[in-house]
């Protein structure tokens, strides 16, 4: 497949501003018909139409009418001479749905037919062009047999309905919003719904519909609670009102991503939308309601003002995230619930996108090429794309961004945009600001790829009573990005006095400060400073980069303490966890925990005002993938057993804190997923779990026999899931019973199954046995490549989320991967390219795993009928 860049982007030659489509659905073999009014785009110069279409059967083309001549060029349908004037073009071609197991375009999941378009799914349906910039109103009819398939879907209102010979009856559907062909969707089958009428704030009525199948209403109420508090927020917050008097949201089981936002049909991974208190968790209620808002927000950041091109897909999808981060903190109420909110959010940043920065797929927030779009709904544009638009807020206030959001859809309504629009909106909005005087130098965020590294350094003067902050940036090379511009990077920043207290740093009194660097090095001075202070840096994580601020254990003690920071007290006793880790791994010694560190820890687990979710945040060490980031040459083995060694003194020296958390932490009465109550559930699991850790090492039995208990009596799927885990994880003997009893009462919930194949292919690893475990799963009766979630329940939490299971010095983790993304990619080629990725970060790992990861990869590139998205992660691997 060509590589596409971004500078080649022109306009369509010719714009199509209507699509009516008639599909009568069989799943063997569908019909489609597409009667299209075609217009000239003379802007550009006058050629050929090329329409796109992949695996359809052509039947007929027609202008104005009349058959004309076309040919076939590769995936393309082209028709030489159309008419200068505009025209109406037909076609008819047929698709099969049941045959479409790459989950694109128009296909069957237990019995019901689903579309996926974005991002280029609708050529799979009918010839298009399909593309963002060509936006067009559409009208659907579908028809299909009415026992079969009751419920008939489409985007927009609901026109005019019936029924046809041989038992088929038909519905029309008319979108007046001109849209892109990716927001395009259809559901047609045996569905029930639950509804809600609602009246907004402008006082218009709406019909809210949720979709699933038969069995799964009860499980719909928390998606519908979730979507009302998403209209109700962006109406507050951004004066967004929902604009459809009708708005659709449908689950299905087999989706490669967790949800699509198509206009007015919302289609969901039953994933991202199901949750009964017996069968969720709270982190999947948490998912859900973010994914739930994800979606509705992408109505106005995505559909009403949509991309020019795929390169600006953060425009959309970075946009967005950022308001369901918003979202989810608001809902969240106290600060401090915020800052859980917030850690968790930069947690998965640096779990994610971090090592994505530093290694062979490192890639602009906006690309410069793709050989597939596919491989690019990556962390670096969603998630990195979120803290650009954060860092715009930061950097014209809260006020300052909603007035450039309005500046945005006042100019932008109904277009496809890109990047620049919105960082011009937002700019032009608030002039004079820390923003506008550098917009071009912040727009590098759009266009280089890696994680900043700031260095700090303070100096006090006594004398002078001045301190001096000197900051120094630097951006590292990634694959074809030797060299980098200073960033403009917004810091927050406050100073403490060594007993913790918060100086002011100005003449008004103000605590706390925006630091603007935007060179390569630059000091800022505060005056009236008594005493060396302590500085507080990047306070809630306010730019995506790496700190490195040289402060002592004391100083992070201090910080850790009494930060008024929030994130910066979590980070303060992360960092000191990394440093006694690094430490360990560079000297090759065994890792031995701090005093300090240990008394510094049970302050927090026992601090009487601390929230219960920020204790179970700051009583986690940081992740394996995390510490893999801080060193050159990665052995995962090594950090694994880092790892386990401080968990397991963390264990045995707060053994008696953590039994009085567990106790402390039992909620009495009905199960609600409110951020206080998930708090308690998260520590007294961790709890729990660090409890039968210990047990394991001292041979002691009564923890573990109470995990089991706990496990079996549980009333919601929060404490039986930890408790389930803490067993598993510790390796005890109740581990087996547990996991049968688990299976045998959740055998007919796909979605509980994919947690139990999850569990145990995330358990730390020993000896082997869980690479040995996840081997034999493969042909368990449960297992299939066909249904994504269950393929990554048990292949990426292997290859992407347990190094130490994966990574083996026998490279027989390797073999494994190649095999299963060579399996998968003859089926669903998104998803094999999902787990493809496992290998992005060969190069950065110590041998003997390196030469023989690479081999691996290797083997998979030498294959010669790779699809086009797998071809591109093993070829970038390998570059
Ligand atoms: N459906 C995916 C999302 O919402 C891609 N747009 O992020
Ligand atoms: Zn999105």
């Amino acid at each position: 497949a060509p590589l596409i860049h971004r500078l080649d982007y022109q306009q369509p030659a010719y714009w199509i501003r209507q699509v009516d489509l008639t599909f009568d659905l069989d799943p063997a073999k569908t019909l489609v018909t597409s009667k299209m009014q075609v217009e000239r785009n003379r802007a550009v110069p006058h050629g050929p139409l090329r329409l796109h279409g992949e695996e359809l059967n052509l039947l007929r083309v027609l202008i104005n009418g009349a058959g004309v001549s076309f040919r076939q060029e590769g995936a393309e349908l082209v028709v030489d001479n159309p008419p200068d004037e505009d025209f109406a073009l037909e076609i008819r071609n047929t698709c099969c749905p049941d045959k479409n197991t790459a989950l694109s375009g128009l296909y069957t999941s237990g019995g019901s037919f689903f579309t996926q378009c974005e991002a280029e799914g609708f050529r799979r349906i009918t010839y298009f062009l399909d593309r963002p910039d060509v936006m067009a109103v559409y009208t659907v009819t579908l028809r299909a047999d009415a026992t079969k398939y009751p419920v008939l879907l489409s985007n927009g209102n609901l026109v005019e309905t019936g029924t046809l010979d041989n038992g088929r009856h038909f519905a029309k559907w008319h979108d007046p919003f001109p849209k892109p062909s990716y927001l395009f969707a259809v559901v047609v089958g045996d569905l029930v719904t639950r509804e809600q009428r609602i009246r907004t704030r402008a006082g218009k009525d709406h019909l809210l519909q949720v979709y699933v199948r038969r069995g799964d209403l009860e499980k719909t109420e928390h998606a519908m609670n979730s979507l009302i508090a998403s209209i109700v927020w962006d109406e507050a917050r951004f004066k967004l009102p929902l604009d459809l008097e009708r708005f659709m949201v449908v689950g299905v089981s087999d989706f490669n991503m967790g949800a699509m936002e198509n206009k007015g049909l919302n289609i969901f991974n039953t994933s991202a939308l199901l949750a009964s208190p017996a069968t969720a968790t709270d982190a999947d209620f948490s998912r859900i309601e973010s994914i739930v808002a994800h979606e509705y927000f992408h109505n106005w950041t995505g559909n009403r003002v949509t991309c020019r091109d795929w390169f600006q897909l953060s425009l959309k999808e970075g946009l967005t995230v950022f308001r369901d981060q918003e979202f989810s903190m608001d809902m969240a109420g106290s600060l401090s619930a915020r800052a859980v909110c917030r850690i968790q959010d930069v947690r998965g940043l640096r779990a994610m996108q971090f090592p994505e920065d530093s290694g062979a797929m490192a890639h602009p927030v906006r690309p410069d090429s793709y050989s597939e779009i596919n491989n690019f709904y990556t962390a670096t544009v969603y998630e990195k794309g979120a803290e650009v638009v954060r860092m715009y807020q930061t950097l014209v206030g809260r006020k300052g961004f909603e007035a450039g959001m309005k500046l945005y859809f006042e100019r932008h309504d109904g277009q496809a945009v890109t990047c620049d629009d919105f960082a011009q909106a937002i700019a032009d909005a608030n002039p004079g600001s820390a923003l506008a005087t550098r917009l071009d130098a912040f727009k590098r965020w759009y266009s280089q790829a890696g994680t900043p590294r700031i260095t700090a350094h303070g100096e006090h003067d006594a004398a002078a009573r001045t301190y001096t902050l000197k900051l120094t940036q630097h951006t590292p090379a990634t694959p074809g990005q030797g060299d980098k511009q200073p960033q403009v990077i917004p810091i927050v920043t406050g100073l403490l006095d060594r007993h913790g207290a918060a100086l002011p740093l100005d003449a008004s009194g103000a605590t706390e400060t925006v630091l603007v660097l935007d060179q390569a090095e630059q000091t800022f001075t505060f005056e009236n400073i008594d005493s060396e202070p302590v500085p507080s840096l990047l306070r809630g994580f306010s730019a995506p980069v790496v700190l490195d601020d040289g402060l002592s254990d004391a100083a992070l003690l201090v910080l850790m303490r009494h930060d008024s920071d929030p994130f910066n007290r979590w980070e303060a006793g992360q960092r000191l966890a990394l440093n006694r880790i690094l430490a360990a791994l560079r000297g090759g010694q065994p890792l031995q925990l701090s005093n300090a560190f240990i008394e510094a820890m049970r302050g927090v687990l026992n601090h009487p005002e601390l929230d219960p979710a920020f204790k179970e945040l700051a009583l986690t060490l940081p992740g394996e993938s995390y510490i893999a980031e801080q060193l050159d040459a990665v052995d995962p083995q090594a950090i694994h057993a880092a790892v386990m060694a401080a968990q397991q003194q963390l264990a045995a020296a707060l053994r008696d804190d953590w039994a009085a958390a567990f106790e402390a932490n039992q909620i009495q009465g009905g199960y609600t997923p409110d951020p206080v109550s998930s708090g308690k559930r998260a520590l007294a699991n961790l709890a729990l779990s660090m409890l039968v850790l210990d047990a394991r090492a001292s041979g002691d039995a009564v923890w573990p026999g109470k995990a089991y208990q706990r496990f079996k009596d549980a009333s919601n799927m929060t404490d039986r899931l930890g408790a389930l885990a803490a067993l598993v994880n510790a390796h005890a003997e109740l581990a087996a019973p547990a996991l049968e009893r688990f299976h045998a009462l959740f055998k007919d919930d796909a979605l509980v199954i994919d947690k139990w194949f999850a569990l145990q292919a995330r358990a730390p690893e020993a000896d082997g046995r869980v690479f040995a475990r996840v081997k034999a799963l493969t042909k368990h009766a449960d297992f299939t490549l066909k249904n994504p979630n269950r393929a990554r329940s048990l292949l990426a939490s292997l290859c992407m989320f347990n190094p130490a299971a994966f990574h083996r010095a026998d490279a027989a983790g390797y073999v494994f991967w190649a095999e299963q993304v060579l399996a998968i990619d003859a089926i669903n080629p998104q998803l094999a390219s999902r787990v493809a990725r496992a290998m992005d970060r060969w190069a950065q790992l110590a041998e003997p795993y390196r030469s023989a990861a690479r081999e691996a990869v290797a083997r998979v590139a030498a294959k010669p009928d790779l699809s086009p998205d797998v071809r591109e992660i093993v070829e970038r691997a390998l570059a």
